[in-house]
Formats: C-alpha cells, sequence, structure tokens
C-alpha cells in the first residue's frame, strides 16, 4: 500500500493495534523504495525520510512506528548506490514484518504456559500479542474462559470478543467500569502495550492501568505481552511517550456546548503493577526494559536516535 494510503488508513483506525501499525508501516516503505525517484543515496534518504516523517505523524504513542521505521532505515546511509539503497531497503522492511510474526508466535508460546486448565483471564482492548497467548494456550488443548472490556469509546473490546469467538475460545464481555467488580474471579489478566519506557512503565489502551491497579488490589497476576519493538529507544535519553489525545466526537457526538470532553487514547501503567512483561525473548520483569533496549538497539542507543 502506498504511503499516503497506508497514513489515511492509521488516521482513521482502519489499520491499528500497535504491530499491525509497524508492519503497515514498514510495508509502505517498502513500497516507497520500489518507486524512488532519487538519482544519488543522499537524494533517496531524503525521499524516504519524507514519507518516513509522513507516517510518524499518522499516530503519536504507539512506538513500533519509529521502530519500524529505525529498522527499514538501518545502513541505508552507508550504501554505494540507489540500487543498492532500494534492494537494502526492501530487505530490511521484509526482514522487519517477519520478525514481527515470529515475535507474536514466540510470545503466544511462552505466555501460554501461565495459563491454566480452568482459568478466568482479563483482557482489554485488542492486542495481536495477547491473543497469541490465548490462541496458543488453546492449540496446548487448554479449557479457559478469556473477560475482555469493551474499551470504550472505540469498542475495540468487540473485535477481541469476536477473534476469541472464531478461535472456540469461550468469552464473557464486559463494560470496562465492571473490572473490579469481576476481578476476584480472575487468575490472570493479560493485556498488550502501544510502548515502554526504560523504566518499565507500559503505554496502553485508556484504562488499563485501572485494570492494574485493580488486579494489584485483588493480587491478581498482571502480564503486558509486547513485542521488543513496543520498547521506547528515546526514553533512555529523557523523552516522554505522547499519550495521543482524540476527538471528542468519539466520547459523545453532539454534546451540550457547555460540556467539555477529554478523550486520552491511552494511559501509563507503573512498572510496579506489572508483574511480568511477556516478549518474544522471554518473560521478564519490567525492571528488564532497560536491558532490553541495550539489547535491541546496540550499546550505543544514541546512534539510533
Ligand atoms: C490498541 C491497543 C493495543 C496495543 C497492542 O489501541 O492499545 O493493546 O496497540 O496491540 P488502538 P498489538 O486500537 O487505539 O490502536 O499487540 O496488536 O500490537
Amino acid at each position: 500500500m502506498k504511503v499516503e494510503k497506508t497514513v489515511e488508513k492509521i488516521e482513521k483506525m482502519e489499520i491499528r493495534g500497535a504491530s499491525d501499525i509497524a508492519r503497515a508501516t514498514a510495508e509502505a516503505l517498502k513500497q516507497k523504495s520500489k518507486k524512488l525517484e532519487a538519482n544519488s543515496v543522499e537524494d533517496a534518504i531524503s525521499e524516504l525520510g519524507d514519507s518516513a516523517d509522513r507516517l510518524l505523524k499518522s499516530r503519536p504513542t504507539a512506538v513500533s512506528l519509529p521502530n519500524a521505521i529505525r529498522k527499514v532505515f538501518n545502513g541505508l546511509k552507508e550504501t554505494g548506490s540507489v540500487e543498492e539503497f532500494r534492494e537494502l531497503a526492501i530487505q530490511n522492511s521484509d526482514e522487519f514484518i517477519e520478525k514481527s510474526k515470529v515475535a507474536k508466535q514466540k510470545i503466544g508460546e511462552i505466555g501460554s504456559k501461565r495459563i491454566k486448565d480452568g482459568d478466568k483471564v482479563l483482557t482489554h482492548c485488542n492486542s495481536e500479542a495477547a491473543l497469541s497467548i490465548f490462541k496458543s494456550a488453546k492449540d496446548e488443548g487448554k479449557e479457559f474462559e478469556v473477560f475482555s472490556t469493551e474499551a470504550r469509546p472505540r469498542y475495540q473490546g468487540r473485535i477481541t470478543a469476536q477473534d476469541l469467538v472464531n478461535e472456540g475460545i469461550s468469552v464473557t464481555q464486559i463494560v470496562d467500569s465492571a473490572a473490579r467488580f469481576f476481578m476476584n474471579e480472575m487468575d490472570l489478566v493479560v493485556v498488550g502495550a502501544d510502548a515502554i519506557g526504560a523504566n518499565g512503565a507500559v503505554a496502553n489502551k485508556i484504562g488499563t492501568s485501572q485494570i492494574a491497579l485493580v488486579a494489584k488490589e485483588a493480587r491478581v497476576d498482571f502480564y503486558v505481552a509486547a513485542e521488543t519493538y513496543k520498547f521506547s529507544p528515546s526514553t533512555v535519553l529523557g523523552e516522554l511517550i505522547e499519550i495521543e489525545e482524540r476527538d471528542e466526537e468519539e466520547v459523545w457526538e453532539n454534546k451540550p456546548d457547555d460540556v467539555e470532553i477529554r478523550n486520552p487514547a491511552f494511559d501509563f501503567t507503573p512498572p510496579r503493577y506489572v508483574d511480568n512483561i511477556c516478549t518474544e525473548i522471554g518473560l521478564i520483569s519490567p525492571h528488564m526494559a532497560y536491558h532490553v533496549l541495550k539489547e535491541e538497539f546496540g550499546l550505543g542507543l544514541q546512534d539510533v536516535l
């Protein structure tokens, strides 16, 4: 898909969820690389860079997006010709997309070990990584039930409920505010992530941090399923993860004039409320976030920013 079309789809949330956004970004840059008009590597960097900038602005919180761009741009400056540049950009994009799919599968295999027969598991919003854990557990023959919140105002929880039904997994849909009501019945919470900071704080769909708080109070383990490209390298250098604030119409169409509406799409769950982050390189404590970043982006983190 072309860059402009991809941007439009991400903005309209026809492409959504951090992994899907990342893969669509890599694919759009690949398509752009095939059609570069540049005559020098320098011009190619700037031409592909313009597309990357456009994609970067489409949704601010999912760090998977800039991380996908970083992977695609890896080594491009050092290429000797536009042809070499193009080939490497295409190869990098393909590798990122493949790595993303393998990571999701691996997360499923690792995380599913923590689901037992008869468990009730709560999830929030719609995360491919979290779903991969449920699918693997189902494939292993485990019988368990998932409670899925609605995730107002965009109701991504309905996508989750449908996905689970398609996989033959028992699912109960609840309103977001019922999380505490049901938490005592739960054995585990599993959610996804849009971004994870160097301190292990997790940005995910608005309401995630309330669920984590309730889980802590009820002593229910709270797991985050996230590929390593959800970790944010810029947070090591003190940058903050931006929380996207969306249109008020999503919350209330035709509201009375004097009512103010705030509609943040994500929130932060502090690391002390997170028991484990399930990544493709293993089940880790949120306090290992910095080490994941070092592993993923190398010792000279500054160089990749
Ligand atoms: C989606 C959301 C998901 C994460 C992780 O928000 O918060 O939990 O993106 O998803 P939105 P995945 O619908 O606003 O994009 O595991 O699929 O990357």
